[in-house]
């Protein structure tokens, strides 16, 4: 496991990328049901807020959130096994790829219906409120979800009464098939918190770095007491909607587009790897050059093409290793889920 931030960053967002296009994969066999939306593209966004929580904060999220469990720390073994829906998932194999939960982790789930993240969120903000506690809880949402009413409800409640709420909005630009100037009245989403007195940014997030520190920054306001902050990140999916959508209301040019310049995989490599020179480049440079190379690579947060390789290649097993032990396990029995409706939860706290 990587110990340098940026270097981990790199390694979550390369599994992210590896989880997901393998899923894609096994759903295609027959071997994932259900609706599957997967998340290549918007790695930046994930990657770069959950780096910047602390495990104690909480995570609430939509249906595309295989990454957001997996950064927060779930096995990758473990959220594929629920995408399989087998018992040794997360959510025992009962709820699939839209309903992963861990409480342990602090993961409070995704959710498939839009906006129902923003409710859940706030309450367990006024939770943490009224136990007077330095935790936070981080809301994703993505940019069909502001039209909602409960987006309204809830950031005024959160902003009233100074609740440590993150808002993160996941603007890849469309809702299903509708562009956002097609489906919001205000395209541009990080104003709509001023209505609240939200403090509000709007971010790249199709790079890593600028995700982390707008919430390293927007986390250390919550923390002070400060009330909800807001980050609008601007992303892109690659893939369509869910596996069910080609995708062929976005014109080609524009996916090439991002594919190409923007994918933000590549922007993370190209900040975390330096090309190492080899002796005869170092010999061959005088002595000067050599002070300012060795200068360059003492640095801290780089990598060489070698040791991003060999984080591949452990991603690579992790991911196989994953869909096989999802394979070997057993699916819920009916007993299973009749103890699941029949929860008997009297009395127990869940936060
Ligand atoms: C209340 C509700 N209405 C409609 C749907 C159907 N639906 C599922 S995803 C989606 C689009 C949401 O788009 P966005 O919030 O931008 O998230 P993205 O999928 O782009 O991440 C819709 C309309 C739903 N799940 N819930
Ligand atoms: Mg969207």
């Amino acid at each position: 496991m990587e110990s340098d931030p940026l270097r981990k960053m790199l390694h979550d967002m390369l599994l992210a990328r590896a989880f997901e296009e393998r899923a894609a994969q096994e759903y295609a066999q027959g071997n994932i049901a259900g609706f599957l939306h997967l998340y290549p593209g918007e790695e930046a966004v994930g990657v770069g807020v959950l780096h910047a929580a602390e495990p104690a904060d909480y995570i609430v999220s939509t249906y595309r959130e295989h990454v957001h469990a997996l950064v927060r720390g779930v096995p990758a073994r473990v959220v594929m096994a629920e995408l399989f829906g087998r018992k040794t998932g997360c959510s025992g194999g009962l709820g699939g790829s839209m309903h992963l939960f861990d409480a342990g982790r602090r993961f409070m789930g995704g959710y498939a219906i839009v906006g129902e993240t923003f409710p859940i969120a706030t309450g367990i903000g006024y939770a943490i409120a009224m136990r007077e506690l330095p935790e936070a809880v981080i809301c994703f949402f993505g940019d069909g979800a502001v039209n909602q009413g409960t987006f309204h409800e809830s950031l005024n409640m959160a902003a009233l009464w100074k609740l440590p709420v993150l808002f993160v909005c996941e603007n890849n630009h469309y809702q299903i098939g509708t562009e956002i100037h097609r489906h919001s009245a205000v395209a541009e989403v990080y104003k709509r918190a001023a209505a609240y007195r939200i403090p509000a940014r709007r971010i790249d997030g199709m790079d890593v770095l600028a995700v982390h520190q707008a919430s390293v920054d927007a986390l250390q306001q919550i923390r002070a007491g400060n009330g909800p902050q807001f980050l609008e990140c601007e992303t892109y999916r690659f893939r369509g909607h869910s596996m069910a959508d080609p995708g062929s209301y976005r014109p080609k040019v524009e996916l090439q587009a991002f594919e190409e310049r923007e994918d933000p995989l590549k922007i993370a490599i190209a900040e975390t790897v330096v090309a190492y020179p080899d002796a005869e480049q170092i010999a061959a440079s005088g002595a000067n050059n050599i002070e300012r190379l060795k200068a360059h690579l003492n640095e801290g947060n780089h990598l060489s093409a070698e040791q991003l390789a060999g984080i591949e290649q452990e991603i690579t097993e992790q991911v196989e290793d994953a869909v096989c032990f999802a394979g070997d396990s057993p699916e819920p029995t009916l007993a299973d889920a009749q103890a699941a409706l029949d929860c008997n939860r009297q009395g127990e706290v869940l936060l």
